[in-house]
């Protein structure tokens, strides 16, 4: 039977800012991420590849190009970009002044920016960042692209993150990041521009990209991986707990400051992108496996979004909310789960010396490897569309899904495959509204640099001419038909 997509459903790629723009026109250097790439003892101790953003497909420049292939190579009707912060605001704006509420645990609950402060604000942008951020959505417009806008895809402005410092002794470290909760506020005052700037040319938002990734791959890994490389279960939930509250300060920004509707979408919806991942325990006869497994879905795929839905702040995650780890007043709202999905992975218990709960540690699953060898399971889509649903009764998009896959052997049957799985959630009954596919084309993928090649298109890395991967006419026919083939 041939499997119909509902009407309206939206067909993408994702990308990200960092990962795509550098490589043509001016590159974006005040992040926190460009200091972790460019670090040379974190090239030397191989916590990165060597590989520079400034060498990525070049989109700043070649949008055009990119929006063309999307609409009429792949017939979709949908795009997921970024916007990078710190090149829309390299200098400071600490000095703007807003109105910070904080609740009785001291944490911040609110940030009211007004329309002064949105003009100063706009006085410390780099003018030629906004300009160029305006041109590429009004192309994605009038491809008529549904345009999903990330607004937090990872790098943090230089002046609020030194993640050098914070490697080598972080208690000291001046400029701590997600850390401290003046990363917080400062979130709220660009949130709060980006919308009013942008606002005109948006559909859809995404708060933030995966912050339990952040965390996990950022405060919580060893060897470390991402800035600014620690492991301490301590700053793991510090981070996830203020990911939560720059959610909800952006939620709010954004529902005030962008009140123009650009589709028949409504105004100003503003969801968040979470990976969710399917957990099994290594050995299901091991009951501290098993248990492990059960801490780690929980921790990883559940804390976040009951904070941000629920306001349920498990700040000793012992599981259960006693009375002052229930802040209903964090609820602003959250309008759609955008879930990213790659793979599954096994979890055995493993003694790391500190809090017994986070003895643990993840390996792939027992299915075929992708080349960063992570296991490819398509029934981890459909369990955890049906988990998010089921739990937090929100619209879902699949913001994002891939494989890499340099030898172009494996990711049409990976799509087809995910697909199958999305499509039968969609039959249990789960409102999934779109699908993202990750990526557009081969770009700059964090620590592992240019090896990981998740693009639909393959990018020369010299002339960056884009090549079509085998997925790209199944892509087309898929999204052109909304159906799924036999
Ligand atoms: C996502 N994991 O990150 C990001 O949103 C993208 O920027 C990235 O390029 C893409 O997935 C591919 O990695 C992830 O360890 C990073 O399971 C790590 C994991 C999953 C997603």
């Amino acid at each position: 039977m041939t499997k119909r997509f509902p009407e309206g459903f939206l067909w993408g790629t994702a990308t990200s800012s960092f990962q795509v723009e550098m490589g043509r026109g001016s590159p974006s250097k005040d992040s926190d991420w460009w200091a972790w790439v460019h670090d040379d003892e974190n090239i030397r101790r191989k916590i990165v590849s060597g590989d520079t953003p400034e060498d990525g497909p070049g989109s700043w420049e070649l949008y055009e190009e990119d929006f063309r292939l999307a609409k009429k190579e792949l017939g979709n009707n949908a795009i997921r970009i970024s916007i990078d912060w710190a090149r829309i605001f390299p200098n400071p704006t600490t000095g703007v002044e807003v109105e910070v509420t904080r609740d009785e645990h001291g944490d911040v609950s609110h940030v009211e920016v007004n329309e002064g402060g949105l003009r100063e604000l706009q006085g410390l942008t780099d003018p030629e960042a906004v300009e160029g951020y305006r041109e590429i959505l009004q192309e994605a417009k009038r491809r008529e692209l549904t345009v999903m806008l990330t607004l937090y895809h990872w790098p943090i402005p230089s002046w609020l993150h030194d993640p050098i410092a914070c490697r080598d002794d972080v208690d000291s470290a001046p400029l701590r990041g997600w850390l401290d909760q003046r990363t917080i506020v400062e979130f709220a005052k660009y949130t709060a521009y980006a919308a009013r700037a942008f606002g005109d040319l948006v559909d859809l938002y995404a708060t933030i990209n995966e912050a339990r990734i952040v965390g996990q791959h950022g405060y919580l890994s060893d060897p470390p991986e991402f800035p600014p490389g620690l492991y301490s279960p301590e700053h793991f939930m510090t981070v996830l707990h203020h990911l939560s509250i720059a959610h909800v300060v952006s939620y709010d920004q954004v529902k005030r400051w962008d009140s123009t509707s650009t589709s028949d979408l409504g105004p100003a919806t503003v969801g968040v992108v979470c990976v969710l991942q399917y957990f099994d325990p290594a050995d299901p006869g091991n009951p501290r496996d098993v248990e492990a497994a059960r801490f780690v879905e929980y921790l990883y795929n559940e804390w976040f979004l009951n904070s941000i839905t629920k306001g349920d702040f498990d700040v000793n995650l012992d599981g259960t909310i006693e009375p002052h780890e229930q802040r209903p007043h964090m609820v602003r709202g959250c309008d759609f789960i955008g879930v990213n999905y790659y793979t599954r992975w096994l979890v055995k218990h493993a003694v790391k010396g500190g809090d017994p709960r986070f003895d643990y540690a993840l390996g792939p699953g027992g299915g075929e490897l992708t080349d960063s060898n992570w296991d490819v399971y398509p029934p981890g889509l459909r369990h955890v569309l049906n988990w998010a649903y089921d739990r937090y009764r929100r619209p879902i998009y699949v913001t994002e899904n891939g494989i890499t896959d340099s030898k172009d052997e494996r990711r049409v049957g990976y799509l087809l495959d995910h697909l199958g799985q999305l499509h039968a959630a969609i039959e249990d009954g789960v409102p999934v509204l779109g699908y993202f596919h990750w990526s557009l084309m081969d770009n700059f993928e964090w620590s592992d640099g240019y090896k990981m090649r998740f693009g639909l298109y393959n990018v020369d890395r010299e002339t960056k001419e884009r090549t079509p991967t085998k997925a790209v006419p199944v892509y087309r026919e898929i999204a052109s038909s909304n159906t799924l083939p036999e």
